[in-house]
C-alpha cells in the first residue's frame, strides 16, 4: 500500500500545480481531459482508503451532497462595502479628506473593481478552512463547500500562514457566454449577466452545481494585513506569493490626475478583460494611514469605488427582425434607434426567443432599456411602460422560415422555433461561418463576408467545398484580388492541420461546444471510433450527458454527415488526436511588450526577461506608445522619465509603470524570502 500512498501524494501535488497554472497564472499545462483522468485516479484511491482523505485534497473540490442550509460565520474584522464616487469633483473631495489627515505625501493603489460576489476565505496553517459571503458585514453565510469547488481558490497555500483573505468570486465572460449558449440550445431561460450567475451559484445549496459553473476568484485584501505588509501594494504582492490569484492591472498613483488616467485606461480596456469590471477601487496605500482615517458606520474612509457609467440606455424599437442560426433556431432581434451604451453605438439588441418577447411584452414602437452585459450582444432589459402611447404594435412570430419558407417547429419543452429543412440556405451559411471561425477551424482571412459571397456564388455548399476552391473561382468575386485569393487559399490549406478537437467543434454538432469537443477527441482519439460510438459509450465519458450523447449519435447516423466527414478526410484533414505545440497565443502575456529599466533586486535582468518571454510577452529596449509595461527598478533613469512624459501627454496609451513588487506579482511569482521562482 505504500506505493499507493506515494502515488496519492504525487497526484495531489500534480493537480495542485495544474490548478495553480490554469486558474492563477492562466497558463494551463495539461488539457481538461488529462486533468480529469488524474482526478479520477485520485478519487478511486481515496474511495478505497477513506482514512487518507485530507481537507486540502483536490477530491474535496468535487462537491459533496446538498446542504440543508447555510451556517453563519462571524468575520474576523467587519467586511464592509465601499462608498461610491461618481465624478472628478467627488474624487477630489476624497483626496482632500485624505490629505487633511496625511499631509502631502500620499500614495494610492488603484485596482479594477471586479463585478462578482465578495467572499472571505480563512486559511489555517496554509490550508483552506472555511469561506463566507459578506452578509451584513459582521456575519456572513458559510459557503465553504461551494467555494471548495472553485479551482482558482487554492486548497493549500505556498506558506503555512493563518490568514483571512478577502476577494471577489466571479464568472469569466467566456464561461458565461458558453453557459448561456448551452441554455439557449436547450431552450432554457438565459442568465442576465455573469454577476448574477456567480452570486446565485455560491448561494445555492448543491455544491455539485457550483462546480459546473466554472467560477474564478481574485484576492484583494487581508483581514489583518499589518502582520504581513505595511502597504496595500505589498499586501497584493504577499497574496500573490501565497499562491492566490490577484488581478494584475493594479497601479500605485500619487495624484488625482494619476487616478483619473487610470480610470480612463480601465474604461477603455474594459471590454478586453476576460471578466466584467464595474469600476475602479481607489485605496490609501499605507495601512498606518488607513487606520488613522478609519470608518464611517458602513464604509471605510480610506477607500472609494469609482463606478463606471451605466451600461444601459433608452431606445425606441423600430422593427423586429429574424435570423436563422446554424441549428435552425430562429432568433428575433430588435432593430433600435441607434444609442450610445458605454461608449459604443448600439442599433440592434437580441430578444432571444418568442417567450422573451411575450414575457417582457415587447412591441414595435416601444421605448425600451438596452443593456450591454458580459456577453457582447446587447439585449433588452425591459419596456418603459409609462412611455406607451397605444400606437405600439404587438409582435407575432411567423410560422414559416424567413429564409427558405419551410414550416418552423417548436419542440416540447424548448423555447426556440427551428427551421428543420436541412437544405435551408440560412442554416448552411451559418454552418459554414461557424466552421471557418476563430474557435473552430480558424481559417485566416475567411470571415463572414467572404463565406457569404462564396455561398452566394454557388462555390461552397458544405465545409468540404472550401478545400476544393480554386484561384479562378475566387477571382470571380467582387473586390477579390490576386494577393487576397492566394492568402485565402493558403489559410484554407493550413487549416487542414487543425487538431481533431477543432474539427469536431467546427462540424457544429448540436450541444457539442469547444470543451465537449476536447473531451470527445481526448477520449475517442479518432474520428472513426467516435463515429461508431453508441449512447452508452458516450455517456460513460465524464462530462458527456445523455442529451449530448444522443445528439452525437444522431449526427453521425446521417449519411450526408458521414459523407461530409469522408470528403474532409479526402482533403487531408486530421482525423486523429495529436497534441499540438502552438499554444503561444494563449499564454498569459501574449501580445504584451515590456521594457525593463533600473536595478532589480530579487531577480536578474536575464531571469526577468526569460520570465516574460516564457509567458508569451516581448521585451523591448526602449519605451514607446506601444509599450504595455515599464518595469522600473531602483535608480531608473531616462526610460522612466520618458514613460512618465508619455503618460502625461498621451493618456490614451496602454502603458503601466510597475515597480519590482508589482512586476513579480504580475508574473505570479511565489518568491520565498531569499529565493525567487520567476524561473517557474
Ligand atoms: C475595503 C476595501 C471593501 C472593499 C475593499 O474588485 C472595503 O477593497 C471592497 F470595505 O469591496 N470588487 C476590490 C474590490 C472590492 C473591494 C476592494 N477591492 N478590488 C473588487
Amino acid at each position: 500500500m505504500a506505493g499507493e500512498q506515494e502515488r496519492l501524494a504525487e497526484l495531489r501535488a500534480l493537480l495542485h500545480r495544474y490548478d495553480y497554472q490554469y486558474h492563477v497564472l492562466d497558463a494551463p499545462l495539461v488539457t481538461d481531459a488529462e486533468y480529469d483522468a488524474l482526478l479520477r485516479e485520485l478519487l478511486s484511491i481515496e474511495a478505497e482508503n477513506p482514512a487518507w482523505v485530507t481537507p486540502d485534497s483536490p477530491s474535496q473540490r468535487v462537491g459533496g451532497a446538498a446542504l440543508p442550509g447555510f451556517g453563519k460565520i462571524v468575520h474576523q474584522r467587519p467586511m464592509l462595502s465601499l462608498g461610491n464616487v461618481f465624478s472628478s469633483a467627488e474624487l477630489y473631495e476624497f483626496d482632500s479628506r485624505v490629505r487633511a489627515v496625511a499631509g502631502d505625501d500620499v500614495s494610492y493603489v488603484c485596482e479594477l473593481k471586479i463585478d462578482g460576489l465578495a467572499a472571505s476565505l480563512v486559511y489555517r496553517d496554509g490550508v483552506f478552512a472555511r469561506g463566507a459571503t459578506r452578509g451584513d458585514g459582521a456575519t456572513g453565510e458559510d459557503i465553504t463547500a461551494n467555494l471548495r469547488t472553485v479551482r482558482a481558490i487554492p486548497l493549500r497555500l505556498n506558506k503555512r500562514v493563518s490568514i483571512e483573505v478577502r476577494g471577489e468570486s466571479y464568472l469569466p465572460k467566456a464561461a458565461f457566454a458558453s453557459l448561456n449558449r448551452a441554455r439557449a440550445e436547450r431552450g432554457e431561460p438565459l442568465f442576465a449577466n455573469p454577476r448574477n450567475v456567480a452570486a446565485g451559484s455560491l448561494r445555492q445549496l448543491d455544491p455539485r452545481l457550483v462546480r459546473e459553473r466554472r467560477l474564478a476568484f481574485f484576492a484583494y485584501a487581508l483581514a489583518t494585513p499589518e502582520e504581513f505588509a505595511a502597504t496595500q501594494a505589498e499586501a497584493l504582492t504577499r497574496l500573490a506569493e501565497f499562491g492566490l490569484a490577484v488581478e494584475p492591472n493594479w497601479r500605485v498613483c500619487r495624484t488625482v490626475e494619476d487616478i483619473e488616467a487610470y480610470v480612463r485606461f480601465a474604461e477603455r480596456e474594459r471590454e478586453h478583460y476576460p471578466y466584467d469590471i464595474d469600476g475602479v477601487v481607489v485605496k490609501v496605500n499605507e495601512f498606518a494611514l488607513q487606520e488613522r482615517m478609519g470608518f464611517t458606520a458602513k464604509t471605510p474612509r480610506f477607500a472609494v469605488a469609482w463606478k463606471f457609467a451605466a451600461q444601459q440606455a433608452e431606445a425606441r424599437i423600430l422593427d423586429i427582425e429574424l435570423s436563422v442560426g446554424r441549428t435552425g433556431a430562429v432568433t428575433p432581434t430588435a432593430v433600435i434607434e441607434p444609442v450610445t451604451v458605454a461608449g459604443s453605438t448600439v442599433s440592434r439588441a437580441t430578444l432571444h426567443n418568442e417567450d422573451m418577447i411575450r414575457e417582457k411584452d415587447v412591441r414595435i414602437g416601444d421605448l425600451v432599456i438596452v443593456q450591454k452585459a458580459g456577453d457582447v450582444i446587447p439585449e433588452i432589459v425591459r419596456v418603459v411602460a409609462d412611455a406607451r402611447t397605444g400606437a405600439e404594435q404587438p409582435y407575432t412570430m411567423p410560422t414559416d422560415c424567413p429564409k427558405c419558407g419551410s414550416r418552423l417547429s417548436r419542440a416540447e419543452g424548448e423555447s426556440a422555433w427551428r427551421c428543420v429543412n436541412p437544405d435551408c440556405p440560412a442554416k448552411r451559411v451559418e454552418a459554414l461561418i461557424h466552421f471557418a471561425s476563430r474557435g473552430a477551424m480558424d481559417i485566416e482571412g475567411l470571415g463572414e463576408m467572404w463565406v457569404e459571397a462564396l455561398h452566394e456564388a454557388g462555390f461552397v455548399r458544405d465545409p468540404a467545398d472550401f478545400y476544393s476552391l480554386t484561384r479562378e473561382q475566387l477571382l470571380t468575386l467582387g473586390r477579390m484580388g490576386e494577393k487576397l485569393a492566394a492568402n485565402l487559399l493558403a489559410g484554407i490549406a493550413d487549416s487542414r492541420r487543425q487538431p481533431l478537437e477543432r474539427l469536431l467543434f467546427a462540424l457544429g454538432i448540436r450541444l457539442v461546444g469547444a470543451r465537449a469537443a476536447q473531451t470527445l477527441a481526448a477520449h475517442f482519439k479518432t474520428m472513426d471510433r467516435l463515429m461508431e460510438a453508441n449512447v452508452d459509450e458516450l455517456t460513460a465519458v465524464p462530462d458527456i450527458g445523455p442529451k449530448m450523447a444522443e445528439s452525437v449519435v444522431e449526427y453521425f447516423r446521417s449519411a450526408a454527415h458521414r459523407e461530409l466527414v469522408d470528403r474532409l478526410r479526402g482533403h487531408g484533414l486530421r482525423m486523429t488526436a495529436e497534441r499540438t505545440v502552438d499554444q503561444a497565443a494563449s499564454l498569459p502575456l501574449a501580445g504584451k511588450t515590456f521594457v525593463l529599466t533600473g536595478a532589480l533586486e530579487r531577480v536578474t535582468r536575464e531571469e526577468a526577461q526569460a520570465a516574460v518571454t516564457r509567458r508569451g510577452g516581448k521585451v523591448a529596449g526602449s519605451v514607446s506608445a506601444k509599450t504595455h509595461y515599464l518595469v522600473a527598478g531602483s535608480d531608473a533613469g531616462s526610460k522612466l522619465e520618458k514613460a512618465r512624459a508619455l503618460l502625461r501627454d498621451r493618456p490614451d496609451i496602454p502603458l503601466a509603470i510597475l515597480d519590482e513588487d508589482q512586476f513579480l506579482a504580475l508574473l505570479g511569482a511565489q518568491a520565498e524570502p531569499g529565493s525567487t521562482n520567476v524561473r517557474g
